[in-house]
């Protein structure tokens, strides 16, 4: 492996912690997370965000938190693990800054890697971030060159910031807290800056009336995507991401046209996983509407952000190959409980469409309690259901 510049990282770093004041930060694992904690330690950071989850769940607290700075300390490993959150970044103006450290490397896995990662063959992280949309990006390789780039920075236009380092490292000790500690230290922050709660342990426990059933009204005349639609936003999400897939094209197609909902069209699940968990972060209350194929695709994301955190997400899982669809998606129909079940994510299958709105109910009560997310699985044939 080649390293792409001359300065370590931690020079970089120490440049920014003389500069940050009450940036929220999301940074990259390993060797990122301790040498940042080191220089700025802070309620305001979460560290060790896993590959391909740093620059979505920093963009999800963005989304959620618009007239808040934050700063993702991204990898060149980490970006390019998946890129496509660019796009998404790209269409939404945020005050987000992603710095990508670029060393060439999967420098943390071991301190003399034999394997590169592209940018070291030749790749272009900023080629990358201006295809995908990005109009504001710059690659430093100096102190110098990333303070000019800092202080370039314009409010509500999105950066990415491209920083060539050096193979060395500096080791400065672990973390002092696991990822759960580090998850409550940080949207407790965010709760006492923003005046908001966002832990809301059980309503059941402190006296406070359940809820009325939302539900039921109208339901004969209303179809499954209308009732998922006034569920969700009658018990509260206000925040969802999607990736089109069919049994849900229509509430999908509802929350995109409601100007008053937040919904983020993702082109990977996984990636949209990581902006829930960020707008979780930050007060709000994320769901994702996404195809078991999806969840699948998101296995990783979900075991490496969502339950390491402790992370509540609703997640409306698509029941393709349940019985009375096509055969050939059978093979992910017949794993899907088995594979929701083996991540240890509680959920529920639901077969009546007068049941929607009760399980979204409960399933948010749950997640308050347990801090960890939660499936609602519609069988194939209610997501069928027409008027
Ligand atoms: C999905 C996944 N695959 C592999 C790893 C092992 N791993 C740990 S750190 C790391 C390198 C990440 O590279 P980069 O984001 O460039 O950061 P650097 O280590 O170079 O600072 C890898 C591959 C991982 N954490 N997650």
């Amino acid at each position: 492996m080649t390293a792409t510049g001359k300065i370590k990282r931690f020079a970089f770093l120490q440049v920014l912690a003389a500069r940050v004041t009450d940036d929220l930060v999301v940074t990259n694992l390993a060797n990122t997370a301790t040498e940042w904690f080191s220089l700025r330690p802070s309620d305001a950071n979460l560290y060790a965000v896993g590959m391909g989850m740093v620059t979505p769940y920093a963009l999800g607290l963005s989304l959620a938190l618009p007239d808040e700075d934050v700063i993702a300390l991204d990898g060149d490993g980490g970006i390019l693990f998946d890129p496509s959150i660019l796009g998404v970044m790209a269409a939404r103006a945020g005050r987000l800054t992603v710095i990508i450290f670029d060393n060439g490397g999967y420098l943390s896995t071991g301190k003399l890697p034999a394997v590169g990662s592209l940018s070291s063959t030749g790749v272009n992280l900023e080629d990358i971030a201006r295809a995908y949309g990005i109009a504001h990006t710059r690659t430093v390789i100096d102190c110098a060159g990333f303070e000019k780039a800092l202080d370039e920075r314009a409010p509500g236009q999105p950066m990415v910031l491209i920083v060539k380092t050096s193979a060395e490292q500096q080791f400065v000790g672990p973390l002092p807290m696991d990822l759960k500690e580090n998850k409550y230290r940080f949207a407790r922050h965010i709760e006492a800056r923003r005046h908001i709660r966002i832990f809301k342990p059980s309503a059941k426990e402190h006296g406070a009336k359940p809820v009325a059933d939302p539900a039921l009204r109208d339901i004969a005349q209303s179809s499954f995507g209308q009732v998922l639609y006034e569920g969700l936003k009658e018990n509260g999400i206000d925040f969802a991401v999607g990736l089109p897939c069919s049994g849900f094209s229509a509430v999908q197609g509802l929350l995109f046209e409601d100007t008053s909902f937040d919904y983020v069209s993702v082109p990977h699940e996984g990636g949209g996983l990581g902006l829930c968990a960020g707008a979780w972060l930050a007060g709000r209350r994320p769901a994702a509407l996404i195809e078991n194929f999806g969840l699948f695709a998101s296995v990783y994301h979900l075991l490496r952000g969502h339950m390491s955190y402790g992370i509540p997400t609703l997640i409306l899982t698509e029941f393709r190959g349940d019985i009375g669809d096509q055969e050939f998606f059978a093979e992910g129909g017949e794993v899907t409980l088995d594979v929701l079940k083996a991540m240890r994510i509680n959920h529920r299958v639901v077969e009546r469409v007068e049941d929607l709105k009760p399980a979204i109910r409960d399933a948010l009560r749950w997640m308050d309690g347990c801090l960890r997310p939660f499936a609602l699985v519609p069988t194939f044939n209610l997501t069928r259901l027409k008027s």
